[in-house]
């Protein structure tokens, strides 16, 4: 057996024995080192953290013989992104005191806080708790923090589907006390029952993390198709209301491992809502018991389904769900809304979409105060703030007679409004990648700024400006801002390079093909430039670049 292999067995192991999430967790935690066992660090991402180090000074600390600075990021699981402005204040108030200063929006909804200290790490927990948010399951080998359109949340309209990224939450969230004991209350209960845990779970969990999001009928900015499992709601001629179920997506790949690749999820069956839970179950329960155990970089969903084929995994679905599925309903999907801008909910109060860069809400950049703003506005208001899948954030239940007030705060702190904003900004999307991901081969989130300017250069000088082009920027393959299926997916190769991936598009439905190899990110311009001219040229009325690329340039 490789080391490679033979280390992910040992994880298996290490759920097994970890007596549901515990292991040494407790022990490890109140250790006076700054950092934790290899161990409690794969446990610890079942309650949302990663053990990290501040890899900008990782070199000259090893040079000169010094420990690293180790650094813990916690995720709050944040179900289809909504909190309400309680809630926001104390993420704000997190930030300052326990982390550094900044609430990362994540590109599925959640909340990221960066450079927090192991010493920091149950308080912050408790406090999260005391406003009844968690980081509990937001990582780790379980089902994630589910993503659900911004309008499905926000607006009365969609009344069938408002609750339940809530209600998904809760009903596939693991059961064991095991968060409880060692972040919130610090002790475990003298009395304990032995434990059980929901059957899809078992001791082991699964075999990696499962993604699920809940796209809205009309659009698709959760990209419903990147998805484990996705849900598209969907009317059936006989039966009404229910959803479209689509399986087996994942975007992540491995330059180590050739055998890894992106796939978009495949229609599997439509179920009305009362149906829904027994078919995810079924779902989990096939893959916990197909999913490969072996080798991590395999495990996902997408392995199991395009290994046995779509057929095949739909038998044995069917065998676990107890009745015949029914076919999907044929599935269209139309562009992302970015959700930015003001609008009017279907009960007359209003929200604004404000764009945040990257989901990194703080208050330097260039002047303009973002925390502060909405700080402000959460204090003073009972409002309800919406993470969007593009990393941005919706103020929503803004009464009419409030808007002033709203945009008044948001100008004062130098937030720009959307007729502000250039097009390639509005849309793109870089993942943290350095300094804190371990993972990142490459820079993302820093230099998103800068290629942002350059290519909106790119189309301004060619009376392209008013044009979109979606850019999303990842340090590595494993493409945490979708880049796989972005028109422009730029992602971390070496230190100093990036492949560029062309022809994904706004409705999510196509998985980008790899253009050029290796490029620094100073030559990305001059390779786009001469396709854009063309686009320009040749392209049909309002087609879009990746459609164009595809339909003309693609070799
Ligand atoms: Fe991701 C791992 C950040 C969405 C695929 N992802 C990581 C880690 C935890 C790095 C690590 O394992 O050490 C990153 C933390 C870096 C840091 O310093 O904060 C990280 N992923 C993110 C976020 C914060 C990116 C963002 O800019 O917002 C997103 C958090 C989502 C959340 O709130 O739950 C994030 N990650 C995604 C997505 C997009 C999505 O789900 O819509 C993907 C591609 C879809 C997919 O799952 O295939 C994604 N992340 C990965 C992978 C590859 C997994 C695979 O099986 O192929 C890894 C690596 C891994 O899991 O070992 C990874
Ligand atoms: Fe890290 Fe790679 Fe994800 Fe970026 S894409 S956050 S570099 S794992």
């Amino acid at each position: 057996m490789s080391e490679e292999a033979a280390s992910q067995v040992a994880e298996e192991g290490i759920k097994r024995t970890s007596n549901y999430l515990r292991g040494d967790l407790l022990d490890d935690l109140s250790s006076a080192a700054p950092n934790l066992s290899g161990h409690s660090e794969h446990l610890l991402k079942f309650h949302g953290i990663y053990a990290q180090d501040n890899r900008d000074v990782r070199r000259e600390r090893s040079l000169a013989g010094e420990p690293l600075e180790y650094i813990f990021m916690i995720r709050v699981a944040i179900p289809g992104g909504q909190l309400n402005s309680t809630q926001w204040l104390s993420l704000d108030n997190i930030a300052a005191e326990l982390a550094d200063g900044s609430i990362r929006l994540t590109t599925r909804q959640a909340v990221q806080f960066h450079g927090v200290l192991k010493f920091d790490l149950q308080t912050l927990s408790a406090r999260l708790h005391a406003h009844a948010m968690t980081s509990f399951a937001a990582c780790g080998d379980v089902v994630r923090n589910t993503v659900m359109c911004s309008s499905l949340v926000s607006d009365d309209a969609h009344t069938r589907v408002t609750e339940l990224a809530n209600h998904l939450a809760t009903t596939f969230k693991p059961t064991t006390q095991a968060h409880w004991e060692i972040f919130v209350n610090g002790e475990r209960a003298a009395t304990i029952e032995p434990e059980t845990e929901h059957e899809f779970y078992g001791d082991t969990y699964l075999p990696r993390k499962f993604k699920i999001a809940i796209a809205h009928p009309d659009e698709n900015c959760v990209d419903v198709l990147a998805q484990d499992l996705g849900l598209i709601p969907s009317t059936h001629p006989e039966l009404g209301a229910g959803f479209n179920v689509v399986i087996g997506g994942g975007l992540g790949r491995s330059y180590a491992q050739p055998d890894t690749f992106a796939r978009l999820a495949t229609p599997l069956t439509f179920v009305t809502p009362d149906e829904l839970d027994d078919l995810i179950r079924a779902v989990l329960t096939t893959y916990r018991e197909l999913g490969d155990r072996t080798n991590r970089r395999r495990a996902r969903l997408k392995y199991v389904a395009a290994d046995m084929g779509i057929d095949a995994f739909y038998a044995e679905v069917e065998k676990r769900y107890g009745a015949a599925l029914r076919p999907a309903l044929p599935v269209e999907l139309h562009d992302a809304d970015d959700h930015l801008g003001w609008r009017t909910l279907s009960d007359e109060t209003l929200e604004v979409g404000i764009r945040v860069g990257a989901g990194r809400v703080r208050d330097d950049v260039d002047g303009r105060r973002l925390r502060t703003a909405l700080r402000e506005l959460a204090a003073t208001r009972e409002l309800r703030f919406l993470i969007t899948p593009q990393q941005d954030i919706v103020v929503s239940a803004i009464a009419p007679e409030d808007r002033a007030f709203v945009e008044e705060i948001l100008v004062q702190h130098g937030v720009r409004g959307v007729e502000e904003l250039g097009n390639v900004e509005r849309t793109a999307m870089a993942c943290p990648a350095l300094p804190t991901c371990g993972q990142a081969l490459a820079e993302a989130e820093r230099r998103l700024p800068s290629l942002v300017d350059d290519l909106q250069g790119s189309l301004d000088q060619r009376g392209l400006g008013k044009r979109r082009l979606q850019l999303r920027m990842t340090g590595c393959p494993n493409g945490c801002a979708r880049p796989a299926v972005a028109e422009v997916g730029v992602v971390g190769r070496t230190k100093n390079s990036y492949d560029l991936y062309l022809g994904g598009g706004l409705r999510g439905d196509r998985l980008a093909s790899l253009h050029q190899e290796k490029l620094k990110l100073d030559e990305i311009p001059g390779v786009l430039e001469p396709l854009l001219e063309r686009w320009r040229d040749e392209g049909r009325e309002a087609e879009n670049f990746g459609d164009f690329y595809v339909r003309v340039l693609k070799p």
